[in-house]
């Protein structure tokens, strides 16, 4: 593994579940990272991402360093050939050639701008990271993909699978604003590589790229979706056809314990953060079908699992 930036960087996620699970539950003594240093830039918020990753380093022996790229360092420009005499202070170019310098590992979080879908899915942000950079980039959470979460979701979901094919039901549900695709797609290409049976439900509007979805059952009526479910996984996302865009929709999606009475007392993750009572009800998140505080927990292990791969590949 020479990068962490789309699931098809994993080539063997079995091995890699193993070893996370393995760190999870005999946690190792021996500090691969000694030595070596991960740079993180955010140009969005986390509270997840951010100190799992982090602890992730820290229990490999690395050192960390954190900036808020988007507050406190230079406008980046990535154009090639701009003249930049506008508000752009630094060119990727410099800048990701500079943090090799200090970096053995560089990780990004970069949204999308959820406007233009091809600008989008072009990846500028992260896949100029992996051009200009001379260490290994790790995604965490990009214009369409969230990796380390699907690693962690993953992990989550063969923890507790009794069940040699559990049923997957990823469930859109509501949320006021406009939200990446990134968390749901990655969540849907992971799980095609399990042994589970899998559905989406969603509205009308809200079906996810088909390039993703491939021939994943795709239900426009959550409660026949939820039948007999053995997992739910909650997630708001925008419109992909209508890019960007948060679609009128007229029946209730939000998630309560009413309708988990359809499946069988499935369990419930969502990545966090969680609306309460818009997206998840209380009665379920405040309950034991929910989760949600295993899986953000998980975010360590899958993490260190990846950090871990890529001190030893690097070497
Ligand atoms: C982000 C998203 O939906 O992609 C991050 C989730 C991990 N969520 C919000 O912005 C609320
Ligand atoms: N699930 C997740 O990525 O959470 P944060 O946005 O808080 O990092």
């Amino acid at each position: 593994m020479k990068n962490y930036i789309n699931l098809s960087d994993i080539e063997d996620l079995k091995a890699l579940i193993h070893d996370a699970r393995a760190m999870k539950s005999n946690p190792p003594e021996e500090k691969p990272g000694k030595g070596k240093t991960l740079g993180m830039l955010f140009f969005n918020p986390s509270l997840r991402t951010r100190l799992s990753t982090e602890k992730a380093a820290r229990l490999l022996g690395m050192e960390v360093m954190v900036m808020n790229a988007d507050k406190d360092g230079w406008a980046l420009e990535f154009e090639e050939g701009a003249i930049m005499n506008s508000d752009k202070a630094e060119h990727i170019k410099e800048a990701a050639a500079v943090l090799s310098q200090y970096c053995d590992i560089i990780a990004v979080r970069a949204f999308p701008g959820l406007k233009d879908r091809e600008k989008d899915e072009t990846e500028l942000v992260m896949n100029s990271f992996k051009k200009y950079a001379s260490v290994p980039i790790v995604n965490l959470e990009s214009a369409t993909g969230h990796p380390l979460q699907a690693l962690t979701d993953a992990i989550t979901i063969q923890e507790l699978s009794e069940k040699y094919r559990p049923k997957v039901v990823l469930t859109w549900a509501p949320h006021p604003k406009a939200l990446p695709q990134s968390v749901a797609n990655s969540f849907t290409e992971v799980m095609q590589k399990m042994e589970v049976d899998l559905v989406i439900a969603n509205p009308e509007g809200y079906d996810l790229d088909p390039k993703i979805r491939k021939d994943v059952r795709v239900e426009h009526d959550q409660e026949k979706a939820f039948k007999d479910a053995d997992i739910v996984y909650v997630k708001n996302w925008s419109s992909y056809k209508k890019y960007g865009q948060v679609l009128e929709v007229e029946e209730n999606w939000t998630v309560d314990q009413a309708k988990l009475k359809k499946t069988n007392n499935a369990k419930v993750m969502h990545c966090l953060p969680v609306r309460r009572n818009v997206v998840i009800a209380d009665d379920i998140l405040d309950s034991e079908n929910s989760i949600v505080i295993q899986q953000a927990n998980n975010r360590t292990y899958a993490a260190q699992a990846v950090l871990k791969k890529l001190l030893e590949c690097s070497k």
